[in-house]
């Protein structure tokens, strides 16, 4: 069996893996070598089923390592990179997303049901985050705008809002109450009910092939490529379908830095930084920051009229 290491994804690995111990003795030796190629890359044992993404734009991705390594995550703290070591306290089984607002009826449904519900795919993204550090991830999840359907709002729904869970036996940060990072929690986003049900948005619950880890806001994330990557709110406990614009997290903290739409766009600096350049994790050199991450083919008919000077 020759396999091309580029080619190879992680649930892949894990299957070949399989296959070859079934094998037995004779196939010892394409087995640690893929063993050893999953120790280097230090790549998860893959645990969901999924349609690969064929990667059209061959982006490079990082690195699990990287990903998992590096995180804005308030509710444990404001350090990038103690967020995986303190993230074991938050329990993500049994775990269970309310659905209220401008809908048919409300209802609460288990992430194992979601997971089971929707077929899952990897979507291959650029995410951005807005104090200029980017990476690729390949998420594991499913459109919004399938679950949004199915969630039967009203026509007076003109807005979608996501809650992180508040819970400050597990979030650190939420127990701190006066001295926490973020003063109103739960972590609140809000999206346009276009921008929710844009094909570009998903739900995530994985990533490189494997349930998401704490750190990167188990068991249930959203993911919005073309917009700074504070909108893509972590560990969701709640979506409500509103009429009017949510007030999020960030826009409440310091409404002069950030807006409701934190769409990424190099000509939009922030007041305290230019967003014309992004570094790359894991690479020596700056590149330029590309109109809507890149996506502008897929949304900028959602903003045409808007002046994006104004809705930043
Ligand atoms: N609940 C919650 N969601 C959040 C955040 C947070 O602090 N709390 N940080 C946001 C920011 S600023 C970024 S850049 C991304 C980081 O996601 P990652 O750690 O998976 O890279 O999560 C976003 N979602
Ligand atoms: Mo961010």
């Amino acid at each position: 069996m020759k396999i091309n290491e580029n080619e190879i994804t992680p649930q892949e690995l894990f299957e070949n893996r399989r296959k070859f111990i079934k094998l037995g003795a004779a196939s010892v030796v394409a087995t640690s070598s893929l063993m050893e190629l999953m120790a280097k890359e230090n790549l998860p044992i893959s645990n969901l089923t999924y349609k690969k993404d064929i990667n059209p734009n061959n982006l490079e991705l990082n690195t699990f390592e990287q990903i998992t390594s590096y995180n804005n995550f308030y509710e444990f703290t404001t350090s990038k990179t103690e967020v995986k070591y303190m993230a074991h306290t938050l329990v993500t089984n049994p775990w269970t997303i309310e659905v209220d607002g401008s809908v048919e009826k409300p209802f609460t449904i288990d992430i194992q049901d979601i997971i089971k519900k929707y077929s899952l795919e990897e979507r291959i993204y650029r995410f951005r985050c807005v104090e200029a550090w980017a990476m690729v991830v390949p998420w594991i999840g499913f459109e919004l705008g399938k679950f949004i359907k199915d969630c039967k709002p009203l026509s007076g729904a003109k807005y979608v809002r996501f809650e992180t869970k508040y819970d400050d036996d597990m979030f650190p940060d939420q127990a701190r109450g006066v001295f926490a990072s973020i003063k109103n929690y739960p972590y609140v986003e809000g999206l346009r009910m276009d921008e929710a049900m844009n094909p570009l948005t998903i739900l995530s619950v994985g990533l490189y092939g494997k349930t998401l880890e704490n750190q990167n806001g188990a068991p249930l994330r959203l993911v919005v490529p073309w917009k700074y990557g504070f909108k893509s709110i972590k560990s969701i406990a709640k979506i409500t379908f509103t009429k009017d614009e949510p007030l999020n997290t960030w826009q409440d903290i310091a409404s002069r830095e950030y807006g409701f739409y934190a769409n990424v766009n190099p000509k939009v600096d922030h007041p305290r930084w230019s967003q014309k350049r992004e570094r790359v994790l894991g690479k020596l050199f700056k590149q330029k920051t590309l109109m809507f991450n890149g996506y502008e083919k897929e949304v900028a008919h959602m903003y045409k009229d808007m002046d994006l000077r104004k809705y930043f």
